[in-house]
């Protein structure tokens, strides 16, 4: 993996071949393939040691790594627009896989009415009565994992937990839920380029997405969760009957795989880092960051694109119309310009800053309710667990944009 300096093509083959002045330097790495995800870290520090951008011959994509470019095109939305889609494809060129996110996948003004909707859906006040039973729900389940000492903290607690507080809070019926993990695992690989990841999951999708789409519809979804509040705000007119089921497929797509991933992130650290678990039982007030280093420290998100609405300079560069930029948030969350000892876990770090959750118009609409699936996570085992040792092959999970465990065999101790 060597850096050349090659002449920048005009990317995605639209337009004249002719290249224009630049000096960004070319990558050669696959940020999407199985090596890469075994250990992206050596190429996170090529992607931010070789410029402020970078372009990846491998999919004709500009990118950036570092933290302060990460955060510039996140908070451009102008220049950097998400209706394009932010995975590698371009609806501008190519036909979305399913129809477009009215949240994710839109730029203001269309965005600015749909965020509202949610931003009012997922608001604090919202979150105020949900605590008590997400706390009771987290106290109940390393209760019976520390009766049974040994289990795999990804299927028995990362996944567990979330499946037994959030689906309820979205009002979903209980038949079918089993496929939500693959539905948001199918939409996270789908961002990615198209390689055997995207395309096997898309190939298995059908049930997956059949079952989403029922569950959208306003009879499928108890009136005082989630899913019925956004169908309640085509009653009051500010979305229409048309929108809801799409706002309500955001929360099931993005709602679910994202908490486990962090939960499991939280997780996995407490165990590699004793004497964080340590720190946190002898201040189970530190819950809340503790959580929230585990998303800087793991990035469960770890990319996602923008496509460039005009000609533009980015830290002295120039990138034309058209093309789309990969954003590193995993990248950018471990930049040592911008975190002293980035890569250590430490649950007294100030975190604000990372862009685990993004950055901007779009950073995470949800992130109150996942915050609050966390806190209460780590309080429970901050106030029950003597110590998490892994006790088995750790295995990684496979995804072009989530990063996380198969599996993660552990014995937890009872404080
Ligand atoms: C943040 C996110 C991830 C995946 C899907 C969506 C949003 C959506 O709006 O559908």
């Amino acid at each position: 993996m060597t850096a050349t300096n090659l002449p920048a093509s005009s990317g995605n083959g639209a337009g004249p071949a002719v290249s224009v002045s630049s000096d960004i330097p070319h990558l050669d790495v696959d940020p999407f393939s199985i090596e890469f995800f075994a250990d992206p870290y050596p190429t996170h520090e090529l992607l931010r040691e070789t410029g402020p951008v970078v372009y990846l011959d491998k999919w004709n994509v500009y990118a950036v790594a570092r933290h302060a470019e990460v955060h510039a095109v996140l908070n451009d939305p102008g220049t950097f627009c998400s209706s394009r889609g932010v995975g590698l494809s371009d609806f501008a060129k190519e036909k979305p896989w399913r129809p477009q996110s009215i949240i994710l996948e839109a730029d203001p003004p269309a965005h600015t009415r749909t965020r509202a909707v949610l931003n009012q859906v997922l608001s604090a006040s919202v979150m105020r009565p949900l605590r008590e039973r997400f706390a009771a729900a987290a106290d109940a389940k390393v209760d019976e994992l520390l009766a049974r000492k040994s289990f795999d903290a990804i299927a028995d607690l990362a996944e567990a937990f979330p499946m037994s507080v959030f689906p309820d809070a979205m009002g979903l019926k209980q038949e079918g839920r089993e496929n939500l993990l693959p539905y948001a695992g199918l939409v996270f690989n789908a961002f990615g380029p198209p390689n055997q990841l995207r395309q096997d999951a898309i190939d298995r999708s059908a049930p997956h997405q059949s079952y989403v789409a029922a569950q959208c519809q306003r009879e499928n979804l108890a009136p005082e969760g989630f899913g019925g509040c956004i169908h309640a705000r085509a009653d009051s007119g500010d979305i229409t009957e048309a929108e809801a089921p799409l706002l309500v497929r955001s929360l099931l797509s993005a709602g679910i795989d994202t908490t486990v991933n962090g939960i499991g992130a939280a997780v996995y650290c407490l165990a590699r880092f004793p004497a964080q678990l340590a720190r946190l039982r002898q201040d189970p007030t530190l819950s809340r960051n503790a959580f929230e280093e585990a998303i800087r420290f793991e990035s469960p998100v770890q990319t996602f694109f923008r496509t460039t609405t005009r000609d533009v300079e980015i830290s002295g560069h120039r990138i034309g119309e058209g093309e789309k930029v990969l954003m590193f948030l995993g990248a950018a969350n471990r930049d040592p310009r911008r975190w002293e000892n980035a890569d250590h876990y430490d649950i007294n770090r100030k975190t604000s800053g990372h862009v685990g959750y993004g950055s901007g118009i779009h950073m995470c609409v949800g992130q109150l309710v996942a915050r609050l699936e966390g806190e209460v996570m780590m309080a429970a085992l901050a106030r029950k667990v003597r110590t998490i040792e892994i006790t088995g092959p750790v295995k990684r999970r496979y995804n072009n944009t989530l990063r996380g465990l198969e599996s993660l065999p552990v014995t937890m101790v009872p404080a």
